[in-house]
């Protein structure tokens, strides 16, 4: 199976982290490229690649194969499928069973923090709150954090335990989120936060966020 991966921005797209991280962090090889989001060049990505309508995109060939997977829990499953010894889920069913929830629950929830505190590598604001809604989500997510991490973690330093699952991949753009917006958190959840952070596929994909020129002014904020 060979893999082309289709990123929006990767200094804006937190989706797109995801994919990235979906296939790096498991050493699943696999080619890339940027697609910016909303600029001239968008339509010939959804035209090519009907139906997705969102990044990231996976393109798999098996030849005489194609298929193009557009939604990130589906990447995760389907990846899972093709490299079960990867590590992407747990190997306890009711682990396993506990971060395909923590996964969902963030692919469904959390609107307030994903409108209000949109993913930008580039930028650490000092002066933006959580309203109280935001700051719902954001305890929502710590208490999970801390269940996981108290039932399934053991040392850490990843949700569940030492190594580095789909749950921390789909949590690191809430991390980097938190980084951003500078969101007081516990320290149990900084420690956690700032391990996402550090991760090696998660610092390389900023790297290349920070290299990028392209600004969305919906993304940006004048604070500091
Ligand atoms: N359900 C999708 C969500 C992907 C998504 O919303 N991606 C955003 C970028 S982070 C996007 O493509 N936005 C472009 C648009 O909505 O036109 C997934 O799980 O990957």
């Amino acid at each position: 199976m060979r893999y082309h991966l289709i990123m929006g921005n990767q200094a804006y797209s937190s989706w797109s982290l995801r994919g990235w991280l979906l296939l790096k962090a498991f050493g699943i090889e696999f080619d890339y490229e940027v697609v910016p989001l909303y600029v001239p060049g968008y339509e010939r990505f959804l035209a090519d690649n009907y139906p997705a309508n969102t990044v990231p995109a996976l393109q798999a060939f098996d030849d005489p194969e194609k298929s193009t997977i557009w939604d990130s829990l589906a990447m995760a499953e389907f990846l899972h499928e093709q490299h079960p010894e990867a590590g992407i889920w747990p190997t306890d069913p009711h682990a396993r069973a506990a971060a395909r929830s923590l996964c969902a629950e963030m692919h469904s929830s959390y609107m307030a923090l994903r409108s209000t505190m949109p993913m930008n590598v580039r930028r650490v604001y000092q002066s933006i709150r959580p309203d109280a809604v935001t700051r719902r989500d954001v305890d929502r997510i710590e208490d999970l954090w801390s269940w996981a991490a108290s039932r399934w973690g053991g040392a850490g330093p990843y949700l569940f335990g030492e190594n580095f699952c789909a749950v921390d991949a789909f949590y690191a753009p809430v991390a980097s989120r938190f980084h951003t917006y500078s969101v007081p958190l516990k320290p149990t959840s900084q420690r956690y936060a700032d391990a996402l952070l550090n991760y090696p596929a998660v610092v390389e994909f900023y790297e290349a966020g920070m290299r990028e020129s392209w600004v969305l002014d919906f993304n940006e904020f004048d604070q500091e």
